[in-house]
């Protein structure tokens, strides 16, 4: 059945017609075929996705097919590639990706069902290929291979039944319907031997089925595999929504944490005063919205950790490994901290910084209960999905505001920034502090694990670069001549923010106004009054001076390894 060439819409005319004719009818059935090879493809494909996302939503949706082999990619990719991709995509580059699985496993599952209306063995081999990566890529994530070893079986099952059903029933032939003689016998190109020759005419059968009629077999046939298809079709929207419904039932948190009520902190903090914000349309808010909130990560999904059953293992260089419920957490003191999360992907002037005010119980007093030992110097943070986060123990004790925030601007972190619980070391970029999803702390050295990012040669340490941002004017944007407002955010996240200063076209630097000052571990906003004369386009940069008096330099480097230097600057058009 294998080695059977198969020409499935075949309706050649009888030998009577005109050559030409029959070459035109060639033509259309090998069109035919095409497309039938790939509805069987894509049909079974289709199949083999939606019964992976339905075993999937028993074993964890991180172990569905197409997001453990884009999760397995995301590892792979290498720095440079993923961090074009953040700038260029930014949040969306998750959806660029899956886009991209898809259409590639739409192209593979295509060519899986031209190569089976062929041979068989053929097709299924690229659907073996399928499950296996999906298998690698389960097994490289640490997540269950059961989805898609299930998912390449069952694409497997479907591909071998279209194509069955695309092939005619054998049919007896109608009387009075004699073979055709005289026409050239040719050899079936698809076999390996010399078998029996096969004609390509309609009423030479392929050699093991008994002879039918072309006309009834390309009817009859046709509809037998378009309901085929259509039920198939029918079948993966049920599984799939099935899949998607059972997936949100069992691992969905949002329920959870609606119903999450987060204790008061010991000490509450005043509100942010208002001469924090200078008010200037155009200028960022002081403390971002968690909807506003720029989202970093590497989870294709966003995962799913329920509060019930969580727990923080604490352990490795620690005289009193420790474990705690979520309850527990929630019984520690709890502090409010203001504090500018950035991301070491940020370019001079980008947006991937953020202001909220976190709730959270202190991470330097939960590592002093579990007693940190001599020689530990790396804090390493664990998500529930595998990401490993290192911060070196040194900066965690030194006093700052590290916390085990579950809280974010009055509300449960939201499921994007880490529910239930996430780390946040101030003064350090997000990579080496900020591990979402936290499930485990490990103290060890630094020469006993690399983690996620310090492997991609990004620094070990990940300290923020003093950095400002004109907001106002826009870029390019036009101003008419006199006193034209600019204002903008400068942040030095741990050593504060001690002076901002502009120059227009390469001119001497002024003093920014800067408004009040929140705290070292927050940004500071500022504005500055220019006076435009000169009609043209001209260059404002702004620099600023952190908490040490380190004037932010001006090379510009970019962000890996290290994160971006330089001054920001912005051209604007007087008129
Ligand atoms: N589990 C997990 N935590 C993570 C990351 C991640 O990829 N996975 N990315 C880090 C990076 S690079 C940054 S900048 C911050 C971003 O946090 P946010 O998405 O809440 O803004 O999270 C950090 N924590
Ligand atoms: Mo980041």
């Amino acid at each position: 059945m294998c080695n059977q060439r198969l020409l499935v819409w075949e309706a050649w005319g009888p030998a009577t017609h005109p050559p030409r004719l029959r070459r035109r009818i060639r033509d259309v059935s090998r069109l035919r075929n095409a497309v039938t090879g790939a509805a069987i493809g894509l049909g079974s494909g289709a199949v083999a996705v939606a019964v992976g996302d339905l075993v999937a939503a028993f074993t964890g949706p991180a172990s569905a097919p197409v997001l453990a082999v884009g999760s397995a990619a995301i590892d792979l990719t290498p720095t440079p590639l993923k961090d074009w991709a953040v700038q260029h995509f930014g949040t969306h580059d998750k959806t660029v990706l899956l886009s991209g699985i898809y259409a590639t496993l739409a192209v593979l599952a295509v060519l899986a069902g031209l190569l089976a209306l062929r041979r068989l063995w053929a097709g299924v081999a690229v659907f073996a290929l399928f499950a296996g990566l999906g298998m690698w890529a389960a097994s490289s994530r640490g997540v269950a291979l059961p989805p898609s070893a299930v998912a390449g079986l069952s694409g497997t099952a479907a591909l071998a039944l279209l194509v069955r059903l695309a092939r005619p029933s054998p049919r007896p032939r109608e009387a009075g319907e004699a073979p055709v003689s005289g026409a050239a016998p040719t050899r079936d190109p698809g076999s390996p031997t010399p078998g029996p020759p096969t004609s390509r005419l309609p009423t030479s059968e392929p050699r093991s089925s008994g002879p039918r009629t072309p006309a009834a077999r390309g009817v009859m046939g046709r509809r037998g595999f378009l309901v085929a298809l259509g039920a198939t079709a029918v079948g993966v929207a049920l599984t799939e929504t099935a899949a998607r419904a059972l997936t949100t039932a069992r691992y969905n948190v949002a329920k959870a944490r609606a119903a999450l009520r987060l204790p008061a902190p010991v000490t509450p903090l005043p509100p942010v005063p208002p001469s924090a914000h200078p008010p200037v349309a155009g200028l960022s808010s002081f403390t971002t919205s968690n909807s506003g909130f720029y989202r970093v990560d590497t989870a294709l999904t966003v995962p799913q950790v329920p509060p019930s059953g969580w727990t923080l293992r604490v352990h490795g260089l620690v005289d009193r490994p420790l474990v705690l419920t979520f309850d527990q957490l929630l019984r520690r003191p709890l502090r409010e901290l203001d504090y500018t999360l950035s991301c070491v992907s940020n370019e001079v002037g980008g947006p991937y910084v953020g202001t909220a005010r976190w709730l959270g119980a202190s991470l330097p007093d939960l590592l002093r209960e579990a007693g940190v030992r001599r020689g530990a110097e790396q804090l390493v943070g664990r998500s529930a999905e595998g990401m490993t986060i290192g911060t070196p123990v040194e900066l965690v004790l030194d006093g700052r505001e590290a916390l085990l925030a579950v809280g974010m601007n009055g509300e449960p972190l939201p499921t994007a920034h880490g529910f239930p619980c996430r780390s946040l070391v101030p003064g350090l970029f997000g990579y080496t502090s900020a591990t979402k999803w936290l499930v485990d702390l490990e103290l060890t050295t630094f020469a006993a694990l690399d983690p996620y990012w310090v492997r991609r040669g990004w620094d070990r340490t990940g300290v923020v670069r003093t950095a400002s941002r004109i907001e106002v004017p826009a870029p390019f944007a036009r101003v008419p001549a006199g006193p034209v407002t600019v204002a903008g955010t400068a942040w030095a996240t741990h050593r504060g923010v001690a002076a901002v200063e502009l120059r227009v076209d390469g001119g001497s630097w002024q003093q920014a106004r800067l408004a009040a000052d929140v705290g070292p571990d927050v940004w500071r906003q500022w504005t500055w009054t220019w006076d435009a004369a000169a009609p043209g386009p001209h260059t404002l940069e702004a620099r600023a001076t952190d908490g040490t008096g380190a004037v932010q330099p001006e090379t510009r480097t970019p962000p890996f390894p290290s994160g971006a230097t330089g001054w920001h600057s912005t051209v604007v058009t007087v008129t």
